[in-house]
């Protein structure tokens, strides 16, 4: 017998990978690497607490709101918990946002030369009925001098600026998709062995595709030129679909083509999603893959934030449907007119020792 088949290998290691690819720089100090490999280790600890959400009192509201005014879920919190520790801990990185804080959070690390944004538990309301949900995250330089805290031009930058961004997906399997602008690369978790292991090497988007995701309880407020979008979709007898986690959505979307839509709405006039942490880090990611992201009439990575908790219509996913959808509302103004809504007061946020 081929004694290769007997052992068979069992691939790259992410943090392998990570450090090739450092070496391809001779001037890395391997800080990234480092905060990407403190995200890695954050996501297989969440991983964790996911998979044991049904044994053990970690499901359900947390009962606070986070500053969106949207409900928390406990695992919400703990994965807020996870990453800021581990992102602390790590040491690269002065300053974060993230989707459970109001407030910018500082880590104490100020010779830290990187920022970070997280949605560190996206799709929460599906955590109890055990659909996919997911960790998103963008990395930026700092552009103020390192030995002081991190400030807010260090955070609201352009996803133009962005270093790396990234996803994690608890779903049937559990797998990291990172770029750091050299192309995208998918790793899934060996539970038995607790490492990532590389699976999806130079991901490719097909630049078009046959699925539209969009909400379509929220039709009656669509915009002329995105109810126009849907209505062509249907007439090319595309299929719907839509988990309502929006990691879960992009990441079959990126592997199989399809574009992703959430529009304004009368319940969320500049759209849902957040620029910094939601949609930024994906647009990054499929415009690496070959596909394009925009809100409607600018590429999402151009828009200047103004706020940290920022919203923006998102249209993401294959080239060709994209650049579809801002044909269709290329004159409706009402579709991408985006302005930064005054966030809720936030009735409690979390703390993270
Ligand atoms: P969250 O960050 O509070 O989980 O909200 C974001 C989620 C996305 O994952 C998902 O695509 C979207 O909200 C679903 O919203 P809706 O229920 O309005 O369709
Ligand atoms: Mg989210």
């Amino acid at each position: 017998m081929d004694h290769n088949k007997l052992a068979l290998p069992v691939g790259t290691t992410l943090d392998r990978f990570i450090m090739r690819k450092q070496e391809d720089f001779p001037y890395a100090t391997g800080e990234l690497s480092q905060l990407l490999r403190d995200i890695a280790l954050a996501a297989k600890i969440v991983n964790r607490e996911i998979n044991r959400s049904g044994l053990i009192d970690i499901a359900g509201a947390y009962g606070s709101q986070n500053v969106q005014g949207e409900d928390q879920q406990k695992l919400d919190v703990i994965a807020n918990i996870r990453f800021i520790r581990a992102l602390r801990n790590g040491g690269e990185v002065c300053t974060i946002i993230s989707e459970e804080d109001d407030e910018m959070i500082q880590t104490g690390n100020n010779q830290g030369k990187y920022v970070v944004a997280i949605d560190p538990l996206d799709g929460s309301s599906n955590i109890d009925v055990n659909v996919s949900i997911g960790t998103i995250f963008s990395i930026y330089r700092r552009v103020s001098p390192t030995g002081r805290e991190g400030t807010a031009a260090d955070c609201l930058q352009p996803g133009t600026h962005q270093v790396a961004a990234g996803y994690v997906i608890y779903g049937s399997s559990t797998m990291m998709v990172y770029t750091t602008g050299n192309g995208v690369n998918g790793f899934t978790y060996e539970h038995s062995l607790g490492e990532f292991f590389l699976s999806h090497p130079d991901i490719i988007t097909p630049q078009t595709g046959a699925i539209y995701s969009i909400n379509e309880g929220s039709s009656d407020s669509f915009s002329p030129g995105v109810a126009a979008f849907v209505q062509y979709c249907k007439d090319q007898q595309f299929s719907a679909r839509y988990i309502g986690s929006l990691v879960a959505d992009f990441h079959r979307n990126l592997l199989k083509g399809g574009i992703y839509v959430y529009p304004a709405t009368a319940k969320n006039k500049s759209g849902k999603l957040r620029l910094m942490y939601e949609c930024n880090p994906l647009a990054f990611i499929v415009e690496q893959a070959g596909g394009k992201s925009s809100n409607g009439t600018r590429r999402t990575m151009e828009i200047e934030p103004q706020i940290p908790h920022e919203r923006c219509p998102f249209f993401i996913g294959s080239k060709e449907l994209v650049e579809k959808a801002e044909s269709f509302i290329a004159n409706d103004k009402e579709a991408c007119d985006h302005k930064p809504a005054p966030e809720p007061t936030p009735k409690k946020a979390t703390t993270v020792k």
